[in-house]
């Protein structure tokens, strides 16, 4: 049964010194590391937004980082400005092993919805395109790791089991950003999902 290792977003502006820093993000780098040396199909996620992105505080007028306001599709928590396509702190972090990748999906780039899934936009119906890619090359199991645990990599492995995809999701290689709870939520909802915590 083919399976494939997905990458969320491993990038300076999420790793330490970064715009958007989960603590020990920089942590999970080795380790995933090791699992992409023994993966057979590896995918990278890149969180890619345009300077004007509807999800920074900035782009708000009197607007802080973490208020949570309301947008067509739903509730959006404002962050600080990061991942801007093109700079630094969008890049993968300087010791990923990227070589091995066999496709990088960018999301974000829409300056009016964000999209925590690597799967689908926060509106849940814009895809990415990475499930028919998934489907096309005969994978049926996913393994998710990367930044952040209670965002982008829970909102993808929600997204993974929807799609009909079996999701293991192994903790040691993942990193929180744990906002007012946000963490304890996303473990409930994974476990209630199917989504395999090991
Ligand atoms: C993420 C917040 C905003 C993530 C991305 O990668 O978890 N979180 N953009
Ligand atoms: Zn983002």
């Amino acid at each position: 049964m083919t399976s494939a290792l997905i990458v969320i977003d491993v990038q300076n502006d999420f790793c330490s010194g970064g715009a958007l820093e989960v603590p020990e993000g920089d942590q999970i780098v080795a380790p995933i590391n090791l699992m992409i040396d023994d993966a057979s199909i590896v995918i990278l996620s890149q969180d890619w937004h345009p300077k004007n992105h509807a999800s920074f505080a900035e782009n708000h007028e009197g607007s802080t980082p973490f208020d949570v306001i309301e947008m067509p599709y739903g509730s959006q928590t404002l962050w600080p400005s990061h991942c801007v396509m093109g700079t630094r702190g969008a890049e993968f972090h300087g010791l990923l092993n990227t070589s091995r990748a066999n496709a990088v999906i960018r999301k974000g780039s829409t300056s009016t919805i964000d999209s925590y899934s690597t799967f689908f936009e926060n509106d849940r119906k814009t895809p990415t395109g990475l499930s028919g890619l998934l489907r096309e090359c005969g994978v049926k199991t996913l393994t998710l790791v990367g930044l952040a645990t209670d965002f982008c990599v829970a909102f993808s492995a929600l997204d993974a089991i929807a799609q009909g995809f079996e999701v293991n999701m192994p903790l040691h290689a993942c990193r929180a950003i744990d906002n007012q709870g946000s963490l304890a939520d996303a473990l409930t909802k994974l476990k209630l999902n199917g989504v395999r915590l090991v």
